[in-house]
């Protein structure tokens, strides 16, 4: 498929917050690495954005990997300086989600948003992201938000490894495959109106939309933290984007890390 186009993506990007310098590789061990790494190098410009073509060790949560063959998806990873605490630093992961809906719904998907990360078709993970911060003394500095987006890779290829069933593409889903210089600057576009509407109206305008597409609302779940795993109903989000659930001893427990699974 085609190759990032550096002046093509520069030309129709809207750019006020994200997209001020676009680093384009053609393979990097991971792109939240790399962009981490460039942030001992002064001056670092907020919105600066890393795409590769392939990573060799892309990252997940918690220790995972994610699945990153060359020439096919969209791995990128955007440094922002938001200027907010550091217990505030979900809502970006937030905006990336919604940027994701709405770009898959410009092609014609149907989406939905699992908390805290992932973005799902048909019940499939097309997309996630992972939000590394990087501290200045005891408060919050750089924020890298890496996004990874399933577009053109095949189900063959899903199925021989590590996502067997739990993965899906644009292409799978779509049956043709998409454009990734277009598709990019859909993204960032929709990755920048985002930014730009929580500058201007705030995270509860972030939170609404990204409720709307949530798919967990009063789902029973099973959810698994580092330190325990216990049954509840999902009850909705706090004003920090931590998961309220209210489990089986009838109290609402707030989940800052890890994952739930719908039972
Ligand atoms: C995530 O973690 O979903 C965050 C993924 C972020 C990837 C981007 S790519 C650009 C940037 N650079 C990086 O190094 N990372 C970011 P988590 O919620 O922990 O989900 C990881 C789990 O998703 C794995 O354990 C697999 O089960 C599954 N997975 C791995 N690769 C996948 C893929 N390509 N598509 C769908 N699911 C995948």
């Amino acid at each position: 498929m085609s190759k990032y186009n550096k002046d093509l993506i520069y030309s129709k990007i809207t750019n006020h917050h994200i997209g001020s310098k676009l680093i384009i590789l053609d393979e990097v061990d991971s792109t939240n690495k790399y962009a981490l790494s460039l942030l001992g190098n002064k001056p670092c410009v907020s919105g600066t954005v890393v795409v590769a073509d392939s990573q060799y060790a892309g990252k997940g949560r918690l220790d995972r990997s994610w699945y990153s063959p060359k020439g096919v998806n969209l791995y990128l990873s955007v440094i922002l300086m938001p200027g907010i605490k550091t217990e505030e630093v979900n809502i970006l992961t937030f905006i990336s989600s919604v940027a994701t809906v709405n770009t898959l719904l410009e092609y014609g998907m149907s989406p939905e948003i699992k908390w805290p990360n992932d973005v799902l078709v048909n019940a499939k993970k097309i997309s996630g992201v992972l939000t590394d911060i990087n501290m200045e003394g005891n408060r919050l500095g750089h924020v890298i938000v890496g996004i990874g987006i399933n577009l053109n890779v095949a189900i063959d290829s899903l199925s021989s490894g590590q996502v067997d069933n739990i993965a899906t593409s644009v292409y799978i889903e779509q049956g043709e495959k998409v454009n990734r210089n277009e598709f990019l600057i859909k993204f960032l576009n929709n990755l920048d109106d985002c930014y730009d509407c929580y500058i201007k109206h705030g995270k509860a305008f972030i939170y609404k939309l990204w409720e709307s597409r949530w798919n967990g609302r009063g789902k029973a779940v099973c959810v698994n933290t580092q330190d325990e795993q216990f049954a509840g109903r999902c009850v909705g989000l706090d004003n920090n984007g931590f998961m309220l659930v209210h489990n089986e001893k009838d109290e609402t427990v707030r989940i800052v890390s890890g994952d739930v699974v719908y039972i």
